[in-house]
């Protein structure tokens, strides 16, 4: 059991926590409520570490391209300023948690953090060279997430276990772990007052 040892050059990110997304949601993701538990642990981790905490959030106009009466795949969601657009009130954010708005004009949707936000410039003016990625949909925009990050020249840690796929396609979610995992995203787990490498998982998929 190889711990994580967290330090200068740190991050979370926590991908699309909001309302819409959990069950009862517009598009909500199944068991998608199971994440928060351990990613306010991941908060407490890093916070108290006083390492930097970014959320995302899908930001939409009220006309998207992605949403069906546009053609696109899917039902409205996460309309900027709308309840279903806010994060889960569960959700234990600092008060310095960096937010990052994605997705925000009409013609343009973007499954990744990295996708028009500046967050890798950001991210590298602060030094930081390794990020635990965590959040919704595990097959859209953590997955997407990831892959950016990676091409960013940032290290991934992914953690399975404060995520949770869509699977419109069963097994799109673990589909999508084993992408990351092949790209080299390292699976990391929680364990007592910290993170491990988590090597079986790719056994598990
Ligand atoms: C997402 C579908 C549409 C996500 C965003 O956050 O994974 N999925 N928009
Ligand atoms: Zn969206």
């Amino acid at each position: 059991m190889s711990a994580i040892v967290l330090g200068q050059g740190d991050a979370l990110l926590i991908v699309d926590l909001q309302v819409d997304f959990l069950p009862g949601g517009s598009l909500g993701v199944p068991h998608g409520d199971q994440v928060i538990a351990p990613v306010n642990r991941l908060i407490n981790l890093y916070h108290e570490r006083g390492l930097p905490v970014y959320a995302s959030r899908d930001w939409h106009p009220a006309s998207h391209c992605s949403f069906a009466a546009q053609g696109g795949p899917w039902p409205p969601h996460c309309v900027a300023g709308t309840d279903g657009a806010g994060f889960s009130p569960s959700l234990q954010l600092p008060a310095d948690a960096i937010v990052v708005s994605k997705a925000d004009t009409a013609e343009v949707d973007a499954y990744s953090a990295f996708n028009g936000t500046g967050l890798g410039d950001a991210m590298r003016a602060r030094g930081i060279r390794r990020l635990a990625v965590c959040g919704l949909a595990t097959d859209y925009c953590v997955l997407n997430t990831v892959l950016d990050g990676l091409k960013e020249d940032i290290e991934i840690l992914i953690v399975a276990e404060a995520a949770r796929a869509v699977d419109v396609a069963p097994g799109d979610g673990d589909r999508a772990m084993t992408r990351m995992l092949a790209e080299g995203a390292v699976p990391v787990r929680l364990a007592g007052a910290g993170l491990v490498a988590d090597l079986e998982l790719g056994a598990r998929l």
